[in-house]
């Protein structure tokens, strides 16, 4: 059978607790997990809170992975390393602080909007922690070329970013 391999990237976000301990620890776990693959990473910016402004300024990056996971089983995933780094959904405010946010942004050759999942991910384009690491990643990575991701690679390029409050992050 053909290699079913399909490419995503994840926004990653952390604003409570040692956020880099966090955000690296989940990383490694998600490289590692059966049917991920190829995992790069952008660097690491820090990042003035957007939404809720009144709460402690995040950690942002995007990484970029191959996966044999359909788009449901990865968010099985993403949510389980988030329940791991001991968020609480229930308790939490919408857009406020979390120890760790895993974001599906883009599945290869997925759209769709249930009450699952939204593919592209619906504020995207409107979040420079999303956008300046992932033009990044684009920018340096030969990984990422395949054709379907081509308009996104136009529109990064095309896409006027005011990137006040993100800022390169020189992990200790
Ligand atoms: N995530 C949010 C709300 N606001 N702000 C920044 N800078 N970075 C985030 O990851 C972020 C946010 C909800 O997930
Ligand atoms: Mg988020
Ligand atoms: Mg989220």
């Amino acid at each position: 059978m053909a290699n079913m391999t399909r490419q995503a990237f994840i926004g990653v976000g952390a604003n409570l607790g040692d956020r880099w301990a966090t955000i690296s620890g989940a990383v490694a776990a998600l490289a590692a997990t059966p049917g991920v693959s190829a995992l790069e990473s952008s660097a690491v910016y820090a990042t003035a809170p957007v939404g809720v402004l009144d709460q402690p300024k995040f950690l942002n990056l995007v990484v970029g992975i191959e996966t044999s996971l359909r788009p449901g089983p990865l968010l099985i995933v993403l949510h389980a390393l988030e329940d791991a780094a001991g968020r609480r959904r229930a308790h939490e405010v919408r857009w406020g602080p979390r120890p760790l946010d895993l974001d599906l942004l883009l599945y290869e050759g997925e759209e769709r909007a249930d009450a699952e999942l939204v593919l592209p991910h619906p504020r995207m384009w409107e979040r420079a922690f999303v956008l300046v690491p992932l033009r990044e990643l684009l920018g340096r990575s030969a990984r990422f070329s395949r054709p379907v991701w081509e308009d996104l690679r136009t529109r990064l390029a095309l896409t006027d970013t005011p990137d006040d409050g993100v800022v390169r992050w020189e992990c200790a």
